[in-house]
């Protein structure tokens, strides 16, 4: 898919040989690097014509655990010396083409890539990018190498192994979800740390490093709401007020921390961002607002000089979206910020400024190049807190007191969903599990791990009441009721960007749920919903498996979901991400045709035999060739090769872009 393989960085690098085997020598060749968001590929460079030869390697991103700069070597050669001042103000141009003083590491299965950088600058901007990219990967490592592996040992640790376990912990790559990559679930063992035996045959450790270790102290985050405690270990948050975090999370999505009065409690992690980029505090920032998206809200507002901040489609920039008001509708133009060698921030040249909420307040009284200055930062709602994780720091046993049942939402699965709020004040939805509808001491002890999933387009797990009959699961309520009935309401009402955008809510959350290794195996838009603002969540996530009911759970049975359900499914009940994905295909289906019931027509032993014969759903009137390649991807007959959900978050990005 043109996402996966578009560039996104190429650089030349030294790179040091793998030395795969034993006796192979340590040598260092220059290569082209070129970046993807699936993967990192060197080929040879013919520098007198400036061409690309042929590739030598690549690495699969999926399969990166940590990107991290390594220490300088005690006495390299020339070609990786870091060129002293004199030096290198007169051979600043030379440098860059014969020295690669600065290393980095790209560790996956087969141990550390090394690659040396010919700038710092460069090498940064590159760990960034990576570390961007592999953000939701798998397996993380929590710890790494400081040091290269060398003469067949680690220099930091003497370990042996190239796989061994990193012997340094590692400041969260990606901030406070640094943790929240459970192991729990890991596909891959990961290597195990050395054993006391292994430990006595060791060499001893050497002396530490001479250059000092990265702070590892606790983290600095700020607060983008108000958070009111719910129990009696919650800590109280107030918007911008920074707090220290404490302790890891271990996927737990309550943080403990410390706010600047000393008192201590726990938070809710999607309440603060760290305090190195709190753009999200600010109301001009709309994360993942697509170029489509802003245009159409700032044309809904049509105030001169109204603008937002936004992600730009390019990983790890901004752009600035702008309208002026003209004699016609108004015009918008898109600003992407520039960011010098020395990181300073830009819109228009000659204004440099050393952060993004600096370059914004300058741009809020000089208009400077642009079309108008910021005047009105425009937000699409007013931002509501999103919802935390439970109902309180470890409280998943709710009490049925706390309770009021306000109104019938619909009968499920499992029985009657109810309307209703806790403590008088918190909406919820409260499912009401008719007895020997499932098997209920199975699916109370998983609800404690699926309470700690949480992501804004994932309906929240709060609680179970489970000491009476019937059990309730309490979730969090979402006003505009499931997805299918949305849809259906919605027929004709809205454009291609919205449908667009409800299926990248749905990629966004099963994205999520890809990089815990948790299936879903219900996905249809039945079991997604709507909130208040048209955010779609997903749903139900993993509850089929705790059905007692053979219609449903057998694949021949009359509610069974055949027509969501990829080959490997229907013939052998095996189900993985990618018969998670397969569904999404059809979900992404229903969205398109306002909630059409795919191959309408057929039975469900005719969909068997016209799967089976690789007959698939035609393209919606709405949806146009790339919507449909998109879409038709997720039915690839073998499950392999079909995209990960990642990949499809960026394709489905990149048309949203494109409208
Ligand atoms: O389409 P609906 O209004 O949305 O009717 C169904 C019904 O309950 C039976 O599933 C609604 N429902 C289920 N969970 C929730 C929830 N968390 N928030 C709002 N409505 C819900 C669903």
């Amino acid at each position: 898919m043109a996402s996966s393989s578009t560039s996104i960085l190429e650089s030349i690098f030294l790179k040091r040989s793998q030395q795969k085997r034993k006796t192979s020598p340590l040598n260092y060749k220059k290569r082209l690097f070129v970046l993807t968001e699936a993967k990192i590929t060197y080929y040879e460079y013919d520098f007198e014509r400036g061409r690309r030869g042929s590739k030598k390697g690549s690495v699969d991103l999926d399969k990166v655990v940590c990107v991290e700069s390594v220490e300088p070597e005690e006495n390299p050669p020339p070609e990786r010396q870091i060129p002293n001042r004199e030096e290198s103000a007169d051979t600043e141009q030379i440098s860059i083409i014969e020295r690669f003083p600065y290393p980095f590491q790209i560790v996956y299965d087969d141990g550390p890539l090394y690659v040396f950088s010919p700038t710092e600058d460069l090498r940064k901007r590159w760990i960034h990018q990576l570390k961007h990219i592999i953000r939701f990967n798998t397996d993380m490592a929590q710890k790494y190498h400081p040091r290269f592996h060398q003469d067949g040992q680690y220099l930091c640790c003497a370990q042996t192994a190239k796989n061994a376990m990193g012997c340094q912990l590692l400041q969260g790559p990606n901030g406070i979800r640094l943790n929240e990559r459970s192991q729990r679930r890991s596909r891959k063992p990961l290597p195990p740390a050395p054993t006391d035996l292994q430990a006595k045959v060791c060499k001893p450790l050497p002396q530490a490093p001479t250059t000092p270790a990265p702070p590892s102290g606790p983290l600095k985050v700020v607060a983008m709401y108000d958070f009111i405690p719910l129990n009696a270990q919650d800590l109280p948050l107030h918007k911008g007020d920074e707090y220290l975090l404490l302790e890891e999370s271990n996927g737990q999505p309550w943080l403990r921390a410390r706010d600047r009065n000393g008192q201590e409690g726990y938070i809710p992690g999607n309440y603060v961002t760290e305090a190195q980029d709190p753009l999200e505090i600010y109301e001009w920032y709309s994360k993942n607002m697509t170029r489509s998206q802003a245009e159409q809200l700032l044309k809904t507002e049509a105030k001169d000089g109204g603008f937002i901040v936004r992600d730009s489609s390019k990983a790890g920039k901004y752009t600035v979206s702008v309208f002026a008001k003209s004699s016609g509708d108004g015009i918008i133009r898109h600003y992407v910020v520039c960011q010098t060698p020395g990181n300073q921030y830009y819109l228009a040249e000659k204004h440099h400024h050393s952060s993004i909420p600096d370059l914004i307040t300058y741009h809020q009284h000089n208009a400077a190049g642009l079309i108008s200055r910021l005047k009105y930062p425009v937000c699409s709602v007013k931002r509501s807190a999103p919802s935390v994780a439970g109902l309180g720091y470890g409280s998943w046993e709710i009490d049925p007191k706390d309770l009021t049942f306000l109104k019938e939402l619909g009968d499920g699965q499992f029985g009657v969903v109810k309307y209703g709020k806790w403590r008088g004040q918190h909406e919820v939805a409260i499912k009401m599990i008719k007895e020997g509808s499932m098997s209920e001491d199975e699916f109370i002890e998983e609800a404690k791990c699926m309470m700690k999933l949480s992501h804004p387009n994932l309906v929240q797990l709060y609680g179970v009441c489970t000491k009476q009959r019937p059990i309730f699961i309490i979730t969090e309520y979402l006003s505009n009721g499931s997805l299918l009935s949305y849809l259906k309401e919605l027929r004709g009402k809205v454009a291609q960007g919205d449908l667009l955008s409800m299926c990248n809510d749905v990629c966004a959350a099963m994205m999520y749920l890809e990089s815990k290794q948790f299936l879903h195996r219900d996905l249809a838009a039945r079991n997604c919903l709507v909130a208040e603002d048209g955010t779609v969540k997903v749903s139900d996530f993993g509850l089929s498996r705790y059905v007692l009911d053979d219609e449903y759970t057998s694949s021949l049975g009359s509610k069974f979901p055949v027509r969501w359900s990829p080959p490997e499914v229907l013939l052998y009940s095996k189900f993985s991400s990618k018969s998670d994905v397969w569904a999404f295909g059809i979900l992404m289906w229903e969205v398109f045709t306002f909630g059409k019931m795919p191959y309408e027509r057929y039975s469900n032993s005719e969909i068997v035999d016209q799967i089976m014969k690789g007959v698939r759903l035609y393209r919606p009137q709405l949806a146009t060739e790339r919507v449909y390649s998109v879409m038709s991807s997720c039915w690839a007959e073998k499950a392999d090769d079909r995209p990960a959900f990642r990949v499809l978050h960026s394709a489905i990005i990149e048309v949203m872009e494109d409208l």
